[in-house]
């Protein structure tokens, strides 16, 4: 940590030494190096509800909840029994299963736009699955070349090389690889414009539109803070790529069984032609999905031309652990009780903003998500964020509340999140927090 820090981090420090040595930056996954803080990762023991302990024993009150599966809490006693039960059956068969199609067929229940749905593995794999279908429908349909792909700066799909891309000089321009080893081939179909402006949108389709074969977009930001989509700009984009024969992607990994039952498409009533979906359908096992019309899902191999197939996809024990997850979330008012935390939560912090020694804050939530900025300027989109957030101040704020034992995203440009499991106690105490470390 790049303040002191009093609690003690001995064996993680350890730990991350050693898997400095045997693992890129010593984790598997670059976010969790804590690196946007200057700081080293904590190294988690165990998990229960709405807590973590490390392996140094500290508890934590944690709102990554696994950058987002964890909406039920950690350890739910009803995925435990039933994955003890799973696995006595076998952990994987490279088969069809029972229970994968009670899967598909609690998932297609649930997401209002979904006919038929894929399960792959994970959030990436299930955009690119989408992103694939969408150039093989479209091209067969429209019977055109139709190969341009539009997404959102801020919005991050995953690790595909055509998304790994980054806004060109231009306002409405060709993206740039945003990652060594992605060719400016890969990304030379990738548009990349700025979230919530019309005016950009309806020119990279009047510039573009008949070669445009989807457009994709976290229908609510959770990848540079929390930005929601500016009204009607939702239904905007969905009219302008119907009007131009472009489909409408929703990246709702993210957003999806969490800021509503049916997602953010229930949430703001606007369908997508295909939605991904992942982190809580897996329940905290390794699970992604794509889904779509019958008719557009028809492309799928083997049923279709398009290609894509995975060996664990399916996997019994993640769809088990997934099952359980969305039967559970389905009880009644469970989303009021989430959306009523994430809005006491910001409630709380804006209250502590108002304090004669306040700072500059807004924040956000719907359903189990929130995020908090720290400014005032108003925060549309990517470009916003990156000119007015304060990430110093974030950074002190969040290394004295780490102190405090909450555990909330380690960089200012991720979404928090709550989950049935956090008790009113536990985020007074986090409010508190928030306020000694100002
Ligand atoms: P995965 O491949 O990590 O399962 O999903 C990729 C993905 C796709 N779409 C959206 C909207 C996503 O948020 C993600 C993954 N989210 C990040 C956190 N913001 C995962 C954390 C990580 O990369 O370790």
């Amino acid at each position: 940590m790049s303040l002191k820090s009093k609690l003690s981090r001995k064996k993680s420090n350890e730990l991350f030494k050693q898997a400095s040595e045997l693992m890129p930056g010593g984790v598997n996954s670059p976010v969790r190096a804590f690196k946007s803080i200057d700081g080293q990762p904590i190294f988690i023991k165990r998990a229960k509800g709405a807590y973590l302990w490390d392996e140094d024993h500290n508890k934590y009150i944690d709102f990554v909840g696994s950058w987002g599966p964890m909406i039920l809490g950690h350890a739910d006693e009803d995925i435990e029994s039933n994955l003890r039960q799973a696995i006595s059956n076998g952990t994987s068969f490279g088969a069809p299963s029972a229970i994968e199609n009670e899967m598909a067929a609690e998932v297609i229940k649930l997401v209002p736009s979904i006919e038929m749905v894929r399960m792959v593995n994970s959030g990436t794999e299930a955009v690119m699955g989408a992103i694939r279908l969408a150039r093989a429908y479209t091209t067969i349909k429209f019977n055109e070349k139709k190969n341009k792909i539009v997404k959102f700066t801020g919005c991050y799909h995953g690790h595909m090389d055509a998304l790994l891309v980054q806004a060109g000089s231009g306002v409405a321009t060709l993206g740039m690889p945003d990652s060594a080893g992605v060719t400016k081939e890969a990304t030379a179909n990738t548009l990349v414009i700025p979230f919530n402006n019309r005016e950009v949108v309806e020119e990279v389709f009047k510039n573009h539109g008949d070669k445009i074969s989807a457009l994709i977009t976290e229908p609510i930001i959770g990848n540079s803070g929390c930005i929601q989509p500016e009204p009607g700009f939702l239904e905007f984009l969905r009219e302008i790529t119907t009007a131009h024969n472009s489909l409408l992607i929703f990246d709702e990994v993210m957003t999806g069984f969490r800021v509503a039952l049916g997602g953010a498409q229930e949430r703001f009533a606007v369908m997508p032609d295909i939605t991904t979906l992942g982190k809580v359908i897996g329940g905290g096992l390794p699970v992604g999905a794509y889904g779509a019309s019958k008719e557009i899902m028809s492309m799928v191999a083997p049923a279709g031309p398009m290609y894509q197939a995975g060996t664990l996809s399916g996997n019994p024990l993640a769809m088990t652990a997934g099952l359980t997850c969305l039967k559970k979330i389905q009880k009644p008012g469970f989303y009021d009780e989430l959306e009523n935390k994430s809005k006491y939560l910001m409630e709380g912090f804006k209250q502590v903003a108002k304090l004669p020694e306040g700072i500059e804050l807004q924040t956000t939530y719907a359903g189990g998500m929130f995020g908090f900025f720290f400014t005032k300027a108003p925060i549309k989109n990517y470009e916003d964020a990156k000119a007015n957030l304060d990430t110093e101040l974030f950074k002190n704020v969040y290394v004295k509340m780490l102190e405090q034992g909450v555990y909330l995203a380690p960089s200012a440009f991720e979404a928090g999140f709550v989950s049935s499991s956090h008790s009113y106690d536990d985020l007074d105490y986090v409010i508190d927090s928030f306020r000694n470390a100002q």
